[in-house]
């Protein structure tokens, strides 16, 4: 009985950092700005037969509709009620792409907008994607409903009632970000409308959450509300199961506020993850690949089962949030593919992909005058559908990086050597590094401006092992290139400086 509730307490202290995917998936994919009903066809058609554990959504409630600039993706940053209503689709359109997921072991991760409502400077109106009223003068929000009295203001000490300061942690938790409405959150009833909120889409059955701007809420507040979560839906989780929670908290040093006071709530975006590994591939500072060799803790990142770990995200991939110049996109395709490869094969963190839209950059003194463009839309604003060309690609604008073949494969690797430690690490002292995992799969990476030739140890037991980059395995055929493992598991690599993607991956699965 003791053991017992043991257990059940131990289960309920670790449950948030656990993101309930499927056994044996391991990543998830951000679907940015999709539309439900291409999601669920996703599921169906892509992510589950290829192993994907889940999708991050963009924020399914309510928010209010900005036309100037017309329709711009981050209006779904402002809130105006938790409706579920978005240019994404309404309820119904959202319960059938959570159902249809789940029933193909793939989850839905809710992008949640908790921390604060629209900007203050709207001011009446019922401009919002379900026609709910707000009026910012007052702080009137009647589709929550949410009165002046919800609001933190009076807590705030800056003149202008914004975050003027990062190093001044109050401010940061306390004052507006980005002029946005900031809720009070450390009030019974505003704890109360958003735990019932988010337990709405629990109970229709997602698996946990991604909380927008957390390093602007305390992390009691955040706490308090994770604890009135239900446990997820059990007609596809376990009893007991807990959401996962992965905070959104932007920590590169040198700011009042650190990673670490978070790590009691759940999972944290380690942000310091992309910012530096773009800077090696990218050889910035003097960074190489062979500096990799203690990457994770070793690098000052968080603990690897607090780590959520991605290459760019919605935001760094378009100039917002942080990261800077360093952060890979699919704009730099070969670098980018070659740093997710890495991710994925690395055993530090909990992996997302990012899957984006394609918008027509355009740079005017280092920043990119068109960071605010929308999904592909109709000129009614509406979403476009996600369509698929005959090749596998997307067509419509939709980027679809989480389809290229190499990442694809990559978090198929990422699955099949899951639990193996890092093992036969090999550097040529430059931008040549190698590394297994176990005896279930073997990388090699060559970033240098010259040709590699090597025989190296793989761990792998002796074969021909199809490489999952440059091809798959096909029935009982390679459309790629074929590696050889001798019976003493060493194998000869060649990379070419001017190939397409210069790394090749093996793994247990792939063996011919
Ligand atoms: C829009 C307009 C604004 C307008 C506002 C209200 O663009 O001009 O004032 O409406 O009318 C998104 C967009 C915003 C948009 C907002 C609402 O990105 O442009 O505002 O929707 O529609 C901070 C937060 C972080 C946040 C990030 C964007 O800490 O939480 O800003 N990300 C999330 C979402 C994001 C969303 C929101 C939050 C709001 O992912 O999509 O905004 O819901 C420092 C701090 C960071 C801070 C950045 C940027 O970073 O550390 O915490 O992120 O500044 O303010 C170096 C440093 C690095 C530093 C960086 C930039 O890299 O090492 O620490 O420089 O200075």
């Amino acid at each position: 009985m003791t053991l017992l509730i043991l257990l059940t307490l131990f289960g309920v202290c670790t449950g948030q950092f656990k993101p309930n995917v499927a056994n044996g998936r391991t990543s998830i994919v951000h679907l940015f700005e999709w539309r439900w009903e291409d999601i669920a066809e996703e599921c169906e058609r892509f992510l589950g037969p290829n192993g994907f554990g889940g999708v991050q959504i963009s924020p399914p409630n309510e928010n209010l509709v900005v036309t100037n600039p017309f329709r711009p993706w981050w209006e779904r940053y402002q809130p105006i009620s938790y409706k579920i209503c978005s240019r994404s689709g309404d309820e119904q359109q959202f319960r059938d792409m959570v159902t249809r997921c789940n029933n193909v072991q793939v989850n839905i991760y809710a992008d949640s907008v908790i921390n604060h409502m629209c900007s203050s400077e709207i001011g009446k109106g019922s401009s919002s994607t379900c026609g709910s009223s707000y009026d910012t003068y007052k702080k009137s929000f009647p589709g929550v409903p949410y009165s002046y009295k919800d609001f933190n203001e009076y807590k705030c000490k800056t003149d202008d009632g914004d975050i003027d300061n990062y190093e001044d942690a109050e401010q940061v938790r306390d004052c507006r970000l980005e002029g946005l409405l900031d809720l009070a959150l450390e009030k019974d009833y505003v704890r109360e409308k958003i735990s019932e909120y988010l337990n709405k889409l629990i109970d229709i059955g997602v698996a946990g959450f991604r909380l927008d701007a957390s390093k602007h809420m305390w992390p009691g507040d955040i706490q308090a509300i994770v604890t009135r979560l239900n446990n997820l839906n059990t007609q596809w989780f376990p009893n007991g199961s807990r959401p996962f929670i992965f905070q959104e908290v932007i920590d590169l040093g040198g700011e009042a506020l650190s990673v670490q006071e978070y790590y009691d709530v759940g999972r944290i975006t380690e942000f310091k993850y992309g910012a530096k590994l773009g800077m090696v591939f990218r050889k910035w500072d003097n960074e190489k690949m062979a500096n990799l060799k203690n990457w994770g803790e070793g690098w000052g990142l968080m603990p690897t089962d607090r780590a959520t770990v991605f290459i760019d995200n919605h935001d760094n991939q378009r100039g917002h949030g942080a990261g800077g110049a360093s952060i890979l996109t699919f704009f730099d395709s070969r670098l980018y593919k070659m740093a997710v490869g890495f991710m994925l094969a690395h055993p530090y963190g909990f992996t997302r992909i990012m899957s984006s839209y394609s918008w027509p950059r355009h740079f005017v003194d280092g920043k990119d005058i068109n960071d605010w463009v929308g999904p592909p839309s109709h000129s009614d604003g509406s979403t476009k559908a996600v369509t698929i060309n005959e090749d596998g690609t997307c067509g419509n604008g939709w980027v679809c990086e989480h389809r290229w073949r190499q990442i694809t494969n990559m978090v198929i690797f990422r699955n099949v050597v899951s639990g193996q430690a890092l093992t036969n690490w090999w550097d040529n002292g430059e931008n040549q590094i190698a590394f297994g995992r176990g005896n279930a799969g073997f990388i090699v990476f060559n970033n240098d401006c010259r040709d590699m030739d090597v025989t190296l140890t793989t761990g792998l037991p002796a074969g021909t092992y199809c490489d999952v980059i440059s091809g798959q395995k096909d029935g009982t055929r390679c459309t790629g290139t074929e590696i050889t493992v001798s019976s003493t598991g060493s194998a000869h690599f060649t990379i070419t400086c001017s190939t397409e993607d210069p790394f090749i991956a093996i793994h247990m699965n792939s063996k011919l």
